[in-house]
């Protein structure tokens, strides 16, 4: 074969193998699967998946809003679902190509937001409340993140619903307040905190609380339990006694997808129940899977922090979705708070 020819065949054939390989774009929160979850999809399938992370419902948010991200599948929480399915985001789901939903626990099988699962299947879920250090006194109120003896040794969340939502409960509101004078009250509280403050985090108060450099953190129970499986011995977990909010992280299809197949494959594989149950051993998080759940070990099924009792969740609110003119007030309040 001539050189020239053999040239062009081979880059034909590379093309042709890119081209033929099916693809699928994945965009998760940080440690939301196993380490070897993606690959073992890729072998079983044949789908090559990118496979990307972000810290924030706002973070992806900002990256799908304008419809050309490039993702196909996305994880929002709860009360994102109606906000996105309105702005014309998401690809209604094919209950025919997700044999495995079955595997949801009953409550998650019917959830308020979306009760027939037409646009999201619920994942992991969890409540957000305080990580902190053993040797502080008995933390058990919000008050404890405006305690000035911790100053530079407090973070909270990176996020706006969380940060004026614990400013709420500690002011004896509702997380999901709608009353623009209780937003203001919040907003003060939150603005009066900041001076305590080290920074706000998400994923990243992990490592400075295994460390030791934040002494109370406002924290996804995920984040906490991870933190707490690395210094059980120093670390622990408060459910706040003004209440707390709850969260539940969904795996949705974009519209703009085009590999709709594959990504309904995708969020399938999550649902099985032996891929579930790995995840969550290697990621401590809580699984809205109760196949997944019936494999645990009973360590991993009654970890306080991610499955607390009845009585400690009733205490709980889910988040939920602002008419549009609140959710322009909180976007400003949350502005001037970080700005001040
Ligand atoms: C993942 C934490 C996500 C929990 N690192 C908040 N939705």
């Amino acid at each position: 074969m001539k050189r020239r020819t053999f040239l062009t065949s081979a880059v034909a054939l590379t093309t042709a193998a890119c081209t033929s390989r099916p693809r699928l774009n994945v965009y998760n929160w940080s440690d939301y699967v196993a380490p070897d979850t993606v690959a073992k999809f890729e072998r079983e399938t044949g789908i090559r998946v990118r496979y990307g992370t972000y810290e924030s419902n706002n973070e992806m948010l900002a990256k799908v809003a304008g419809g050309n991200s490039g993702w196909d599948v996305v994880f929002p929480s709860a009360e994102y679902i109606g906000p996105m399915r309105d702005l014309g985001l998401l690809q209604p789901l094919r209950h025919e190509w997700l044999h495995n939903l079955d595997a949801l626990d009953s409550y998650f099988r019917f959830p308020p937001w979306d009760a027939d699962l037409r646009w999201s299947i619920p994942y992991m879920h969890g409540v957000t409340g305080i990580a902190y250090q053993r040797t502080l006194p008995t933390v058990d109120s919000w008050s404890a993140l405006w305690d000035a003896r911790l100053a530079g040794k407090i973070t909270m969340l990176d996020d706006p619903p969380e940060v004026l939502g614990a400013c709420l409960k500690l002011l004896g509101y509702s997380v999901n307040s709608r009353e623009p004078d209780q937003l203001r009250q919040a907003q003060r509280a939150a603005v009066e905190q900041k001076r305590l403050l080290r920074a706000y985090l998400n994923a990243e108060a992990r490592d400075q609380l295994v460390a030791g450099d934040i002494a109370a953190a406002q924290a996804w129970a995920v984040t906490a339990g991870q933190a707490i499986a690395s210094a059980p011995e120093r670390l622990a977990f408060a459910f706040p006694r003004e209440g707390f909010a709850r969260f539940a992280d969904t795996m949705a299809i974009l519209r703009e997808s085009r590999r709709i197949e594959a990504a309904h494959r995708f969020i399938d594989y999550l649902l099985r129940a032996e891929v579930s149950a790995a995840i969550v051993q290697a990621t401590q998080t809580a699984t809205a899977n109760a196949a997944a759940l019936r494999l645990l070990p009973e360590a991993t099924r009654e970890n306080p922090v991610l499955y607390p009792s009845r009585e400690t969740l009733a205490r709980g609110e889910w988040f939920e979705p602002q008419p549009a003119a609140l959710q322009r007030l909180r976007d400003r309040l949350w502005t001037e708070i970080k700005s001040s």
